[in-house]
Order: structure tokens, then C-alpha cells, then sequence
């Protein structure tokens, strides 16, 4: 249902699986922002624990039945057609306005903007149903909702701030045994016309032979570039590969496994990976340039995200270029289990993950 069909000669040959598009009804979006400014005035925040607690109940009576069903679907469709994103287009009207100017960076965003928003995305990952938590390893925490703003300072980095560079696909937090199940991505803003990308396991035809020494835990998987690198860091490993041998889950980041310059993998795993590359990287999907008030919903044991490279505040129109409002994006992160994280969370929030790396939780907490 998710892979385009040509009609070749007689027979039906699927030619790659994409992600699933779903275009919201004005109807539709009229229940989600009403849902959101009603939420808002009972619950404040979408940081509210109150909130965030009952989120599956509230998901289930406040969102259309369409996108319940869809969300229940896609969080336990493991299958061969299953890609492992969803495209909502126009989830939300976005009062660019009320937004105003982009702010200069992360650090120096109002928050408050985005509560609505905020209210929103949590309610979709509570139809999964699957629970909106935070990370000490990015931000330190920092909030349910981590807003994606280019920073001139930093867009040389392989980060959320960068811009410059080829953002290259990865799993998010593929360094944690316990990175996030599900992923949002909300577009607030993207004048600048920045192509998404996507890459799916799903994608190569079949995992064959070949396939079998990335379920090998003998793969380097480094702390990211957000982090400086620990001094008594012991190399830690892991496989690229995990959980059904033939319909596997991934753990990967192109930038950090196979070009940073600081990482060696062994001669053996390099191969592999390279191997696994060249493959992988012919099936990157980059045609989807979301729009404002877009939402790319991400299973990120299934697939990977990245985006291309884009000059911040620049965009083209008819080969002219024209100033405009550099981009912004919001991302949250949800677990379908508070439980089998526990050793990983804070004692008095199970929704914040104090994890470092590979299972070894941050020394101070
Ligand atoms: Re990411």
C-alpha cells in the first residue's frame, strides 16, 4: 500500500517503499487545534506531568479517528511494507506572526510560541501509544520539545544547529540503549525549502547473508557531536542490527560510525560498514520538503533522518535569491515503556532519561 506500483508490461513491480503521506482534512485539523487550546487552558504546559500522565487517554478522545487508527497501526507494523515514517501534511495552521522573527538560536527561543504545538505532537505520540520524554544527554534535558533552529555559530556541526553540511542519516541517539522509540518532527517554518531526508532498513529488498555480521556487537557507536568527548571513555560497542533477523530494527549514524575522523572501527567492522553503506546510501528518500505546520512522524528503530545542506535565511525563487526567516523545526522524542528504561531515569521524573552512553548512566545523578 506504501510502495509506488508501475505497471510493467503485465506484471506489478514495487520500485521502492516511501513513506506514507497523509494529507489532514481542514476538518481534521480544526479537532487538533481545538484539542490543543483546550488541553492548554486546562493543563497550562504540554510539560505538565498531569498531561503528559493521561496523554493516551486525552490522544484517544480529542484526535480524529483516522489519525488514532493510523497511529495505533504504525506503532506495531514491523513488516516488510512498513517504511517507519508518516508524512501529516497541514497537522496544524501555523501562526507565523504570533512566531515572529526567527531567534538567533535554541538557547534564545520563547518557548511559550510553541505551547500549542507542543499539545499537539504530544497527542500524537500518545496515540501510539508511546510516552514524550527527554534526554540529559541533549540540552541536559532541556524540555519535551527541543526547537531546531540553525545557529550561524554552529553550522558547520553535525548537530540540529548546523546548516551548512549535509546533515547525515542517523537513528536518533543511536549511542543509547534506550534512545527514543518515536520521533516528531514539526515544521514551524522552512522557507528556506530544506528537503528532509529519510532512510529506511525497510528499503533494501531483502537483508541476506551479507547482511548478518551487522547483528554482531562489534560496531563503535560514539557519544554525538553535541557532546565533548569523554577522556576515560571506554570504547563501547554494539551492532548495527537488532531484534528480527529477517525484519530487523537499526542503530545507526552515518557521520559518527563511519566519517568521524576520531573513531576507528576495527578493520572488520569498517568493511562492514562501508559495505552497508554503499548500499544504504542509493536508497536515501530526500524528496519531501516539508512546509510549515507539517508533521514527519519517525519510528527510529526503523528509520533513519538527516537533512541536506541549506544556507540559513536564503531562499530561492526563480534562481533569485530573497532574505527570509531561517528555519525552525520542533522535535520530541517518546518511549512506549517508562518500565524498562527505570534504571535509566531520574528518581523523580521516569519521563527524563539520564542514560550517557550504551546503558551507563551519567556519573552525577
Ligand atoms: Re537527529
Amino acid at each position: 500500500m506504501n510502495s509506488i506500483k508501475i505497471l510493467d508490461n503485465d506484471s506489478i513491480t514495487a520500485v521502492k517503499l516511501l513513506p506514507v503521506v497523509i494529507e489532514i482534512t481542514s476538518q481534521e485539523r480544526r479537532m487538533i487545534k481545538d484539542a490543543a487550546e483546550h488541553l492548554q487552558k486546562k493543563y497550562g504546559s504540554y510539560e505538565n506531568r498531569d498531561f503528559i500522565r493521561h496523554v493516551h487517554q486525552l490522544a484517544s478522545y480529542f484526535l480524529p479517528e483516522r489519525i488514532l487508527n493510523m497511529a495505533a497501526d504504525f506503532a506495531s507494523d514491523f513488516s516488510k511494507d512498513q517504511y517507519g515514517a508518516l508524512i501529516f501534511k497541514g497537522l496544524m495552521d501555523i501562526d507565523q506572526e504570533n512566531i515572529g522573527n526567527t531567534p538567533a538560536n535554541w538557547q534564545s527561543a520563547d518557548y511559550s510560541k510553541f505551547n500549542l504545538y507542543g499539545f499537539a505532537c504530544a497527542l500524537v505520540h500518545g496515540a501510539l501509544p508511546s510516552k514524550p520524554v527527554q534526554y540529559y544527554s541533549q540540552r541536559k534535558g532541556g524540555g519535551l520539545i527541543h526547537a531546531i533552529i540553525p545557529d550561524e555559530k554552529m553550522k558547520e556541526t553535525q548537530t540540529g544547529s548546523g546548516s551548512s553540511t549535509d546533515l547525515y542519516v542517523h537513528t536518533e541517539d543511536a549511542f543509547l540503549k534506550h534512545q527514543a522509540d518515536f520521533l516528531s518532527f514539526m515544521y514551524v517554518r522552512n522557507e528556506e525549502q530544506v528537503p528532509s531526508t529519510l532512510y529506511s532498513i525497510r528499503s533494501h529488498e531483502v537483508i541476506g547473508e551479507n547482511y548478518h555480521p551487522l547483528f554482531e556487537p562489534i560496531y563503535k557507536i560514539p557519544k554525538d557531536a553535541n557532546l565533548e568527548t569523554g577522556m576515560n571513555e571506554e570504547d563501547t560497542l554494539d551492532s548495527v542490527l537488532y531484534g528480527n533477523k529477517k525484519l530487523p530494527f537499526i542503530r545507526f549514524d552515518a557521520a559518527e560510525q563511519l566519517f568521524s575522523s576520531s573513531i576507528r572501527q576495527s578493520d572488520k567492522a569498517q568493511h562492514y560498514l562501508e559495505e552497508f553503506w554503499e548500499e544504504a546510501r542509493h536508497l536515501i528518500y530526500s524528496d519531501f520538503t516539508p512546509q510549515a505546520g507539517d508533521v514527519i512522524l519517525v519510528n527510529n528503530h526503523l528509520c533513519a533522518h538527516g537533512r541536506s545542506a541549506f544556507r540559513a535565511g536564503v531562499r530561492h525563487i526563480d534562481g533569485i535569491e530573497h532574505p527570509c526567516e531561517r528555519r525552525i523545526m520542533l522535535r520530541m522524542m517518546s518511549k512506549v515503556s517508562l518500565i524498562d528504561m527505570r534504571g535509566h531515569t531520574l528518581t523523580e521524573d521516569p519521563f527524563f532519561v539520564i542514560e550517557e552512553h550504551l546503558g551507563k548512566n551519567f556519573q552525577h545523578f
